[in-house]
Order: structure tokens, then C-alpha cells, then sequence
């Protein structure tokens, strides 16, 4: 039996792991992802490793597309305290403001790189948590974005495809640079 004791455990005591994140152009990110069938274990399992990874990685969401597994779970964080966390499992945009605003996003799949995306200022999201409760969420402003963004990955969109392909083409060669000097090292 593995000694999981050093890692760090949820409330429940399920140890966790810190994934690997998917970097912009792998295209394991264009993948959509499928429905969840049963919040389960595994599930469960995934939402607190999910959880990890974007705490360590100090991101306000992370979707499973972005550790390679294709199936719709989004996790959320977007408290200055980092101790609120919101579980969307097979979320589905219910309403969307038509009203829309021009917000800067990063991505964990596109380090380094910040530019304005155009979003719904306020979304409302029905979606089961990790116990299988079905809840609808009313969000604005930072949530509402982030809950867009994740729900983009979840279809195989970066935010990177709203800019235009000359800014699309420069982030490109400069993460894949990135990327060969870091096998390199
Ligand atoms: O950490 C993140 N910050 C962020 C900032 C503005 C708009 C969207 C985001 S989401 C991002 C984490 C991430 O890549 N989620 O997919
Ligand atoms: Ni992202």
C-alpha cells in the first residue's frame, strides 16, 4: 500500500495530487469534453485533484480538459481568500446578459500571456456539485467571466481563438519555443 500521509487531504480525507496541465497549441485542448454519467468516486476524486492543481497553480478555475481528461468538470476559486471553492460538474448556461464587456483574461494553458476577451457581464449556470445536488448559480463580473472561460475549454476553446490570428500565430511560436527550451533543460 502506497503512503499517501504527506499528501494533503480534502475534507473528506481523500488524498490529493497536483495534476499536469495541457499547454496552448496541444491539441488534446480542442477536445470536447462528455458529459459526467455519475458523480462518483472517481469523480469526486478528480474534482479534489482538479482543486489542488489550481490552488498550487494559483488559478481562479481550472478545467478537466486542461489535465487531459474530457469530461465536464470545472473547478472555481475566485475569493481573495482562495477558501470558497465551487465544483461545476455537466454545467449548463442557463441565461446570459446580453450585456457584454471587454475583460483581460489569462489562461493556465497559455502562460505568460493576458489580453481582452469580450463576455457576458453576468451568466446563470445550472450544474450538479460533487455530491450530484443539481443547483443554478447566478454570477457576474470575475465569476461570470471565469465560468465562461472554463465552459470554453470544456468545448475545445482557449481564449486565445477570440484575438486575431496575427496575435494568434506570435502566441504560438513563442509558447512552442517556450516549450522545446524547456525539454532542452
Ligand atoms: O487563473 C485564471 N485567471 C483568469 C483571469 C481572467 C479570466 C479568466 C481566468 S481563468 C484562469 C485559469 C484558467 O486557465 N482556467 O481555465
Ligand atoms: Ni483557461
Amino acid at each position: 500500500m502506497e503512503d499517501n500521509r504527506r499528501h494533503p487531504t480534502c475534507h473528506t480525507g481523500i488524498p490529493m495530487a497536483v495534476l499536469p496541465i495541457l499547454v496552448y497549441p496541444d491539441p488534446r485542448l480542442q477536445t470536447v469534453a462528455k458529459p459526467v454519467t455519475a458523480v462518483d468516486a472517481r469523480v469526486r476524486q478528480l474534482v479534489a485533484d482538479m482543486r489542488e492543481t489550481m490552488y498550487e497553480s494559483q488559478g481562479i478555475g481550472l478545467a478537466a480538459t486542461q489535465v487531459n481528461v474530457h469530461e465536464r468538470v470545472i473547478v472555481i476559486d475566485v475569493s481573495e481568500k482562495r477558501d470558497s471553492p465551487i465544483t461545476l460538474i455537466n454545467p449548463e448556461i442557463v441565461w446570459a446578459s446580453d450585456e457584454r464587456r471587454s475583460g483581460e483574461e489569462g489562461c493556465l494553458s497559455v502562460p505568460g500571456i493576458y489580453d481582452g476577451v469580450e463576455r457576458s457581464v453576468a451568466v446563470k449556470v445550472r450544474a450538479l456539485d460533487e455530491n450530484g445536488q443539481e443547483h443554478t448559480l447566478e454570477a457576474q463580473d470575475l465569476l461570470a467571466i471565469c465560468i465562461q472561460h472554463e465552459m470554453d475549454h470544456l468545448q475545445g476553446k482557449v481564449f486565445v481563438e477570440y484575438l486575431s490570428l496575427f496575435k494568434r500565430t506570435r502566441i504560438k511560436t513563442k509558447l512552442m519555443k517556450a516549450q522545446r527550451e524547456t525539454v532542452r533543460a
